[in-house]
């Protein structure tokens, strides 16, 4: 599903973060960037061991929650892949929110500082880290949303989701988020 804003877009497709031919993909990472499971561990194995070496010589600090950090894509159709660290859920009122808009923002900003025409974001913080697909995918796509109008671009802003309930709830949240 595909919602065109002015000259940029908004898509949901089901499908797997590293099989995107997008000029960057996002990990959803932990910060340490220590690699993982789920979108983590799923692109650094398609990617292979280069993005784990950029990572740690670059970035030896980590990366806080809310922020995120680029490196090259190593065997992946993507150019870059922009690492953030989301919030770990636990009951919405310790700045959860703030912290996801802010993270998703942080790739948005370093898409286009890259000169990313196209973007594919997984669900960030709604696998390992608990926060509510409902809650999430209104979250990133009302940020999305937001960004691509003032700044007009990326032109593509891409939503991988993995399974049938994900992609109901950004379907559901890309058709309220969006004004008609
Ligand atoms: N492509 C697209 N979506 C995926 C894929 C994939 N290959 N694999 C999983 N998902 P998660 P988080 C979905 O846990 O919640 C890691 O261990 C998944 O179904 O990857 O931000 C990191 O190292 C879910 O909807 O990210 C961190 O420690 C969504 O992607 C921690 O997990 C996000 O799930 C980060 O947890």
């Amino acid at each position: 599903m595909k919602i065109r804003l002015g000259s940029t877009a908004l898509e949901v497709v089901q499908g797997d973060i590293t099989q995107q031919d997008t000029d960057a993909i996002v990990n959803a990472a932990n910060s340490q960037l220590a690699g993982g499971a789920g979108v983590d561990g799923a692109i650094h194995r398609a990617g292979g061991p280069s993005i784990m070496q950029e990572t740690s010589e670059r970035y030896p600090e980590g990366c806080p929650p809310g922020e995120a950090v680029v490196t090259a894509a190593g065997q992946l159709a993507a150019k870059w892949v922009i690492h953030t660290v989301g919030p770990i859920w636990q009951d919405g009122r310790q700045g959860e929110p703030a912290l996801l808009a802010k993270a998703c923002r942080s790739c948005l900003f370093h898409a286009l500082d890259l000169g990313c025409e196209s973007l594919a974001f997984p669900a960030i913080s709604a696998g390992a880290y608990g926060y509510p697909l409902d809650l999430a995918a209104n979250n990133l796509l009302k940020t999305a949303m937001d960004f691509v109008r003032w700044h007009r671009g990326p032109k593509l802003v891409r939503f991988v989701v993995f399974d049938d309930p994900a992609k109901e709830e950004f379907e559901r949240a890309l058709r309220e988020v969006v004004p008609k």
